[in-house]
């Protein structure tokens, strides 16, 4: 039986040779993750997943939860990765929208997300990080021969969420092919082969860990080192034995600020890669006046997968997100009318190509209000083609804050905020921050003799919303600043705090 993802890795997966290694010495060779993802597979069967039913989980990152993975496909399940920063507010939401058949949790989040469960009709197993867990004793049981469950192309490998700027977040839903076209395509681009040796340092719930970092390995027959999370002293020291960083701008912001990055230090790495958020042009040269690489920075989306890249050969510039990727088309349009604006204007980006997602999950019409007639998908972000055919991202035409690599709506931490007594409302925005690339910034408006203050917010947020979505500071002000049209002016206030974090 054909399975269209797991068909292309099998294909590239020789048994005998190496695909992860962890930093405290744990090893798994390809043959390896055949074996643990048929057996995966199998116990997720035996606990009744059918193919497309949901399995959610919310893990740490470890080599068990990629192969988890690898066995929904294999099963073929969508997969249904979950920031392991959710609180169980969040995880309410995520559970009763997507009603998967399994949730697969951390033995210590076992009680709480138990009760959701159970409220949706989902069973629970645990996985930990060391290689225990209630999934690895199914799977200890289960046969290494799983026959891989029939999936064609439009089926579905995954739903990940990404928030919306109004309501609440929408399930992306990725088709076996929107992934495997993408990895494909940047494997080629990026000249990947079972030489190269990835250091993977990014979370595995969303798409730039697990599908841009990991299918481009299995892809390539490479492996990678897992570390648990980004270490700057950590990615220097693997350097000497890597090829290939993939990182958010805060990974290279921390290199740059490292003494150890010499290069001597980078001199075995081939190329170090950056997405998910703006790379800043003084870090892009920082880093390559330090290690003489220049930093291959390229533009995605959750609903997309990769869109443009700057070249492997060419000139990588600094500020760019590069040309759209072979296959996938990117034009600038004028955001009302739709009309393709002149090179070098601003306008909105939108793109069409295998890269681009079946729809958002149960949300027909959310889904038909983000594409054109002709089926581009409009990204929300503004940007622009110069004549050298470089595609820049200038702003975001939606409200939308990314800090470290983690996308926050303002929209649901004010509504939190807005909620609490004593609060007549906020705004949320975000502010360059040195680390982070913006921090996430509450401006509140409190009600006449309340004395809440900026603990009370943050204590009040804590059980709400994942940590990083939390303001890292809040100020109170008398009134909002407001257009003719009542309109909240954020640009008004994120000149007026613009400095908040600066270094001093
Ligand atoms: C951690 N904290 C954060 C963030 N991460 N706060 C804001 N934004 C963040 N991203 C909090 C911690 O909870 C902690 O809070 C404090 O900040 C400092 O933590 P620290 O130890 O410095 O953080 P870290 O563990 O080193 O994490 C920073 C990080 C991490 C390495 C940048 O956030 C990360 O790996 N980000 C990658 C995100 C990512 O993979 N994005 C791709 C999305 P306290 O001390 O108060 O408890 S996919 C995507 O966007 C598209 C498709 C694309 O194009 O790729
Ligand atoms: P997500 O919803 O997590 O997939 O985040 C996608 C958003 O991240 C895009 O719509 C962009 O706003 C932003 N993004 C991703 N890569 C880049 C980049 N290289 N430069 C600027 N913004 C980026």
């Amino acid at each position: 039986m054909s399975n269209h993802l797991f068909d292309a890795i099998r294909a590239a997966a020789d048994p005998q040779a190496p695909f992860i290694e962890t930093t405290d010495g744990r090893r798994w060779s390809y043959g390896d993750m055949l074996d643990l993802s048929a057996r995966l597979a199998g116990a997720l069967v035996t606990l009744g997943v059918s193919p497309g039913d949901r399995v959610a989980v919310q893990v740490e990152k470890s080599p068990e939860a990629l192969m988890l993975y690898l066995a929904c496909v294999r099963a073929g399940a969508v997969y249904l990765p979950l920031n392991t920063a959710y609180t169980l507010a969040e995880l309410d939401y995520f559970i009763g929208d997507a009603e998967p058949r399994l949730v697969i949790v951390a033995p210590k989040s076992l009680d709480g997300v138990r009760a959701i469960a159970d409220k949706y009709g989902a069973r629970v197993e645990t996985l930990d990080d060391a290689g225990g867990g209630s999934l690895l004793d199914l799977a200890g049981k289960a046969s290494a021969d799983f026959a891989d469950i029939e999936r064609g192309p439009d089926d579905l490998a995954a739903i990940l969420y990404t928030s919306g700027t109004t309501g609440r977040s929408k399930g992306a839903m990725l088709s076996h092919d929107n992934l495997l076209s993408n990895a494909a395509t940047l494997r080629d681009h990026w000249r990947f082969s079972s030489a190269d040796r990835l250091i993977h340092a990014l979370p595995i719930f969303h798409t730039h860990g697990l599908f841009v970092a990991s299918n481009v390995t299995l892809l390539s027959g490479a492996s990678m080192i897992l570390l648990s999370k980004f270490d700057a002293d950590e990615a220097l020291r693997l350097m000497q034995s890597a090829s290939v960083l993939m990182g958010v701008p805060t990974f290279y912001v921390r290199l740059v600020q490292h003494p150890g990055l010499t290069r001597e230090a980078t001199a075995k790495m081939r190329l170090f890669v950056s997405g998910s958020a703006p790379l800043l042009a003084e870090t892009h040269r920082g880093f390559s006046e330090k290690t003489g690489h220049a930093i291959l920075e390229r533009y995605g989306m959750t609903e997309t997968n990769m869109n443009t890249s700057n070249p492997y050969e060419g000139d990588r510039i600094a500020g760019t997100v590069g040309f759209a990727l072979p296959g996938v088309s990117v034009r600038v349009v004028d955001a009302d009318s739709g009309k393709p604006v002149a090179d070098g204007e601003t306008g909105m980006i939108e793109v069409k190509g295998p890269n681009v997602f079946k729809g958002y999950w149960r949300m027909p019409e959310k889904t038909a209000a983000e594409f054109r007639a002709d089926g581009f998908f409009i990204t929300g972000d503004l940007g622009k083609i110069d004549e050298r055919g470089y595609v820049h991202i200038v702003g975001r035409g939606k409200d939308l804050v990314i800090s470290g690599g983690y996308n926050i709506y303002p929209k649901e931490v004010e509504s939190e905020i807005d909620a609490m007594p004593g609060v007549v409302e906020s705004a949320v925005i975000g502010v360059p921050h040195p680390d982070f690339g913006e921090g996430v910034t509450a401006i509140v408006v409190r009600e006449a003799g309340s004395d809440i203050d900026e603990r009370a917010v943050l204590d009040g947020l804590q059980d709400r919303l994942a940590r990083y979505k939390q303001p890292k500071r809040v100020i109170f002000v008398e009134d909002l600043p407001r257009n003719t049209m009542g309109k909240v002016q954020k640009n008004v206030l994120r000149q007026t705090y613009g400095d908040l974090y600066a270094v001093k």
